[in-house]
């Protein structure tokens, strides 16, 4: 007789934009994955709202006891603050405002000692899904590398391998993607550990930018409650601050979707390498010979991603949000 096969367990290392949140719906919408625990890196947001945000969403859909840390390094090209204050607005939806905020509940150690903590107990490969930068995940493996070992496979939103970067600052000549960028060392150190890495980068994540047609079959099925709250996240990212940029994408929701439809994905296995520092840092290039070999996923297929969405935030999804 079959029995029913062990849930995956799951890290999720997020650096609290309105994509990393949209990813915490979407994992806790996920019957196969078990989420281990929440950390927050104070990259692309501010450590306080994000915290917020995170441990109002975990309650809003019966996970309040899912453990969340926050990470206290400050990386070494900071993000521009008007994105970093964006995702505050989440906090002032009327679905969350009168939320207790239990930010008392956070976890005091800084998130790498958690991490690392979390990966010593580990009884099954643990899942580590990171869509901000991995200083986080470097920081936690750096004093015991042999931890590695309990990693089943790393899902990371970052990378620009074949596509234009999306960083336009003074210093950087335009062929990194920011989560690389905030941190070029430790992205550098991350591939010399050898892990079984996945890569969402640009390449595949232009593929899917938020477009109103997807918004609009998502509020055609706004009497799913998390519909409707998905749909008001998405919302803020319409009219995207234009200091840099004009478009939203699904960054981080794309990786997320790819623990439970990687056959939605083509990936291509190739050798990396990352400049960290001078006009090219953060740019993660092929580099055939480095011995980095890293699975980067370059397409997919769009409308079995988004019809995963509608599913999840419609049917499967809204049940937990009752109550
Ligand atoms: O480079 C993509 C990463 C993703 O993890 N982030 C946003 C996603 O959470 C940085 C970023 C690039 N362009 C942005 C970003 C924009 N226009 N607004 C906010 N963040
Ligand atoms: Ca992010």
């Amino acid at each position: 007789m079959l029995s029913p096969s062990p849930k995956l367990p799951v890290l999720f290392d997020h650096d609290g934009g309105v994509d990393d949140f949209l990813s915490l719906l979407l994992l806790l919408t996920m019957p196969e994955v078990e989420l281990l625990g929440v950390s927050i890196t104070p990259a692309d947001c501010y450590a306080e709202p994000a915290l917020e945000t995170t441990s109002k969403l975990l309650r809003l859909l019966g996970q309040a006891h899912v453990p969340v840390s926050v990470g206290q390094y400050h990386g070494v090209n900071a993000f521009p603050s008007a994105w970093r204050a964006q995702p505050r607005m989440l906090n002032a939806f009327p679905s969350l405002l009168l939320l207790p905020s239990q930010a008392d509940r956070v976890d005091p150690r800084p998130s790498p000692d958690v991490l690392r903590a979390q990966l010593a107990g580990a009884t099954r490969p643990v899942t580590v899904l990171l869509t901000g930068p991995c200083s986080t995940l470097v920081q936690a493996l750096a004093p015991d590398p042999s931890l590695a070992s309990r990693i089943g496979q790393v899902v990371w939103m970052g990378g620009a391998v074949d596509a234009p970067g999306n960083v336009r600052t003074y210093n950087q000549d335009g062929s990194a993607e920011w989560n690389v960028f905030w941190d070029p060392l430790a992205a550098q150190q991350l591939l010399t550990y050898g892990l079984p890495l996945t890569l969402i980068p640009l390449d595949v994540t232009n593929q899917v930018p938020v477009n109103v047609a997807f918004l609009r079959q998502l509020a055609a099925q706004a009497s799913h409650p998390l519909s409707h709250l998905a749909g008001q996240f998405w919302a803020t990212t319409v009219a995207t601050i234009p200091t840099y940029e004009y478009t939203y994408f699904m960054w981080d929701v794309l990786a997320t979707s790819y623990l439970a439809i990687p056959e939605a994905f083509e990936v291509e296995t190739l050798e990396l390498a990352i400049i960290p520092a001078g006009a090219g840092a953060g740019r993660t290039m092929r580099q055939p010979g480095s011995g980095q070999w890293v699975r980067v996923a370059k397409h997919v297929d769009t409308s079995a991603f988004y019809t995963y969405l509608l599913r999840q935030f419609g049917p499967v999804g809204s049940q937990l949000m009752a109550g």
